[in-house]
């Protein structure tokens, strides 16, 4: 993992979004574990594993975006930030992401009462999503929604997953990966909401250093959720 960035000059906005997209860099798609699973070399048990450690952080997204919410000043902003926990919650009972992701759960072989309950939660993911929740809660809400722009790069690896799972993991029924066909479109969504956000209130070079080290702090976190899962399921 390249631990740091070469910063370019953020004086102006190309540069500016040039260096928040350098984080791609960083991004979790490049780290042994999605390298492994793109290739099709996770056991059963290694995929669930992965799917059971993530589903505590999909549980937590709706209450890290709820506490941009709280701090977030802008109407305009909350009206289009409230549709992430919309996205993840659904509008009613057996909607929503949280509830897709509970579907590719048992397409694997696992009970939604064991996902839910995060028995398979190993400590490295517990703190890193915690670490997250808590970056919301306490930090500007710029920089919160800064955080989020890890998307920018989420759609190359939701299809990358897709076409891998679809090829190497035949025995997951495919109508379990319904969650990442939902994100190739929501993620883009959300990220150009949150660049636009992010360009307009970050002038300052103080303000946009800070907006891209919130951008390398959520690249650690996934990459630490990782690193744990993969310590935790060697085979
Ligand atoms: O399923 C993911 C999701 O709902 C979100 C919300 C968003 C945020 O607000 O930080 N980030 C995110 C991500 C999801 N899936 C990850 C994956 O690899 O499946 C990618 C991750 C992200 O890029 O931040």
């Amino acid at each position: 993992m390249t631990t740091t960035v070469t910063p370019t000059d953020t004086t102006d906005t190309d540069g500016f979004v040039a260096s928040l997209r350098a984080q791609a860099q960083r991004y979790h798609s490049e780290h042994p574990f999605h390298r492994r699973m793109n290739e099709g070399l996770l056991s059963r048990r290694q995929i669930q594993g992965w799917v059971a450690n993530r589903y505590y952080y999909q549980e937590n997204i709706p209450r890290k975006d709820a506490a941009v919410l709280a701090n977030c000043p802008v109407p305009d902003v909350r009206r289009r930030w409230i549709r992430r926990i919309l996205d993840h919650d659904g509008t009613a009972e057996g909607q929503g992401g949280i509830e897709a992701w509970l579907r590719l759960g048992e397409a694997t072989g696992l009970t939604r009462q064991e996902m839910a309950d995060d028995r398979h939660v190993v400590p490295g993911v517990r703190f890193a999503v915690d670490a997250y929740v808590t970056f919301a809660r306490t930090r500007p809400w710029v920089e919160a929604v800064a955080s989020s722009l890890t998307e920018l790069f989420a759609p190359d690896l939701m299809a990358r997953r897709l076409a891998a799972f679809e090829r190497h993991y035949t025995w997951i029924d495919p109508e379990g990966l319904a969650y990442f066909r939902v994100r190739l479109t929501q993620a883009p969504r959300d990220s150009e909401h949150a660049l636009e956000v992010v360009l307009d209130r970050c002038r300052t070079p103080e303000q946009r250093a800070a907006a891209v080290a919130a951008l390398s702090f959520k690249c650690d976190v996934l990459w630490s959720m990782l690193d744990a899962i993969d310590l935790a399921y060697p085979d």
